[in-house]
């Protein structure tokens, strides 16, 4: 398949795959046994430039877009999402001061986020506001020239490795959604600690953790946009940050389907190897079409994004769920393939199985993506009467 990459796009795009095969394939699998965050591939990411990516040029980034990104994180998928992971969730916890941040706050953490210098979080989830985001319960009161933080956040990726966090909490309770207000909170800051480093299924070389905020008193200069619209500020956010969760569903699936298409062209079974087999040729054909398809409709949608329109809902919900409805059922299909040895922790696939599962988890459950879907279609109808 022609994807009308230009040059530049496909320097990216093999830049990325060196990073990944020649850094990440080799201590994949360690990475994964220790649940250990991988600190040499960011610095090999940053010394590249690849955290510059998605930055404007005007605050030290390369000031590429959307489908740069995806290219990226693709690439890093197909050797590992654990550490794809933890580079797409520094874009997605900068997106709140990109797209929403005022001109000093760009200033101020940009550049050093673009160096790599400096890794961010994203703080929205809690232990009771999942799916229901708007349901919230950590607070941020004005005291004089500061915001007072306190609750806790759960299940945080890069949470306790990075150095900035952009968090969403209530200005006021009695108002839902349009009580919460985005902010910046810096690593260090008085009041703000580390809970509970959770031990995962998948993307085991990410770091996942609790937020605890105890008093936590920020400078007033780190509210993002205006008070109350937090809600607005990260759906936005993941608006504009689901099309890369396509991209690391595609990733782990080409992963995958390598793995399986070597693994059966060695094996033999009654005297042949098993890619003769049609059984297993009709699988490998709908795990290349489904992978075809996936990266059609992230790379379009990643398109659509980068063409500045306002509402992307609808699409970047299709990318992620498609892309990593397909992500799961490749990485699956490649053990069942690989029968035994894809069961077995000598070969990679097990591993992308487990880290696939999260993909249609976080970002917004593929139910929940649906749901976006759907009710976007009932507005587009309503409007067309
Ligand atoms: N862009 C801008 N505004 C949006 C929006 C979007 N994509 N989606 C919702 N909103 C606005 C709505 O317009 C509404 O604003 P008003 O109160 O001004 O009308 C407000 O946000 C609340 O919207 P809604 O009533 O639809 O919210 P719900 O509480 O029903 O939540 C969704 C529904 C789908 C938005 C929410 O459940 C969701 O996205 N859940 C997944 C959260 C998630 O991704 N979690 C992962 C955390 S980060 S890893």
């Amino acid at each position: 398949m022609d994807y009308f990459l230009t040059e530049e796009q496909q320097m990216i795009r093999d830049l990325a795959r060196q990073i990944a095969e020649e850094k990440v394939v080799p201590v994949r699998a360690e990475l994964d046994e220790k649940e250990e965050f991988p600190w040499e591939i960011m610095k090999v990411l940053a010394q590249s430039d690849l955290f510059g990516l998605f930055i404007p040029e005007e605050y030290g980034g390369l000031g590429k877009g959307s489908l740069e990104l995806c290219i990226a994180v693709e690439e890093l998928s197909r050797a590992c999402v654990g550490v794809s992971t933890t580079y797409a969730a520094n874009a997605l916890g900068t997106y709140p001061i990109l797209l929403h941040g005022t001109d000093e706050q760009k200033k101020k953490f940009l550049p050093e986020i673009a160096t790599g210098k400096k890794l961010v979080a994203f703080g929205l989830t809690e232990a009771n506001a999942g799916s229901d985001a708007s349901g919230i319960q950590t607070t941020a009161k004005p005291d004089g020239n500061e915001y007072v933080i306190n609750g806790t956040k759960q299940w945080i990726t890069n949470g306790g490795a990075a150095d900035v966090y952009t968090i969403i909490a209530l200005t006021d309770k009695s108002k839902g959604p349009r009580g919460a207000s985005a902010f910046i909170v810096e690593k260090g800051t008085p009041g703000f600690t580390f809970g509970k480093k959770e031990n995962k299924m998948g993307i085991r070389a990410s770091i996942t953790s609790e937020l605890v905020f105890d008093n936590c008193r920020i400078p007033k200069e780190n509210l993002i946009a205006k008070e109350g619209m937090g809600f607005f500020v990260a759906m936005k956010t993941l608006d504009k940050s689901r099309t890369g969760v396509g991209a690391q569903g595609v990733g782990v699936a080409q992963g995958a389907f390598e793995e399986a298409v070597s693994f059966a062209r060695q094996r033999h079974q009654f005297g042949h190897p098993v890619i003769s087999f049609q059984a297993v040729q009709h699988m490998l054909a709908d795990m290349a079409m489904q992978i075809e398809a996936a990266r059609s409709l992230v790379y379009s949608v990643a398109r659509l994004v980068d063409s500045g329109a306002k509402d992307i809902s609808k699409e970047s919900a299709m990318a992620k769920t498609f892309a990593t409805d397909v992500g799961m059922k490749v990485t699956v299909d490649a053990v069942q393939i690989m029968g035994g040895a894809g069961y077995m922790k000598e070969y990679p696939v097990e591993k992308m199985m487990r880290d696939a599962k999260i993909l249609q988890i976080y970002e917004g459950t593929n139910q929940i993506q649906r749901n976006v879907i759907g009710q976007e279609i009932i507005k587009e109808a309503a409007k067309k009467k």
